[in-house]
């Protein structure tokens, strides 16, 4: 199932709104993601010992860490549906070393979605939140095919 023309075109157009500010972005997702969903925090041996919310605020590690994995994502999506080359050692580390569950990957592309539609209420328009969501479900599906092959049921 992949994303016509069009629907790329309002996934890498959102996208470029985001990449400007992209730690900003990066830093309010995994935020998010360990107060909605405290057991991703766990999975993390550099985040385990931040305990309240400004600790995790002030943290260039989690700033840092948000920047990464949007990053990753963001190239991810520029390969729109040839992107294999760029997911596949994504989804062995994340099979293999993190053993991150798809659950997981659910729960951070749900926040990606409303972390944008918060910072871009005007851009990020139902044609492009829907395009955006296809995206980040051909990323799930793909990596869960991944993580199969990688011997991780996921
Ligand atoms: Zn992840 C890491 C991306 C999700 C957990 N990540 C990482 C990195 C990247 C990423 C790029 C670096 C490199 C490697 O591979 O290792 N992620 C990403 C993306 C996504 C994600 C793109 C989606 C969107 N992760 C995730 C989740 C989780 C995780 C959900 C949980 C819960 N990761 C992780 C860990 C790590 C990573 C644990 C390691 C960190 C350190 O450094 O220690």
């Amino acid at each position: 199932m992949g994303l016509s023309d069009a629907e790329w075109n309002h996934v890498l157009g959102i996208w470029a709104k985001v990449e400007p500010d992209l730690s900003a972005h990066g830093q309010e997702v995994i935020i998010r993601l360990f107060q909605l969903h405290p057991e991703t925090q766990e999975r993390f041996a550099k985040f385990k010992n931040l305990k309240t919310i400004d600790e995790l605020k002030s943290s260039e590690e989690v700033k840092k860490h948000g920047t990464t994995v949007l990053t990753a994502l963001g190239k991810i999506l520029k390969l729109k549906n040839s992107h294999e080359p760029e997911l596949k050692p994504l989804a062995e580390s994340h099979a293999t070393k993190h053993k991150i569950p798809v659950k997981y990957l659910e729960f951070i592309c749900e926040i990606i979605v409303k972390v944008i539609a918060e910072k871009h209420p005007s851009d990020f328009g139902a044609d492009s939140q829907a395009a955006m969501r296809k995206a980040l479900e051909l990323f799930r599906n793909d990596m869960a095919s991944k993580y199969k092959e990688f011997g991780f049921q996921g």
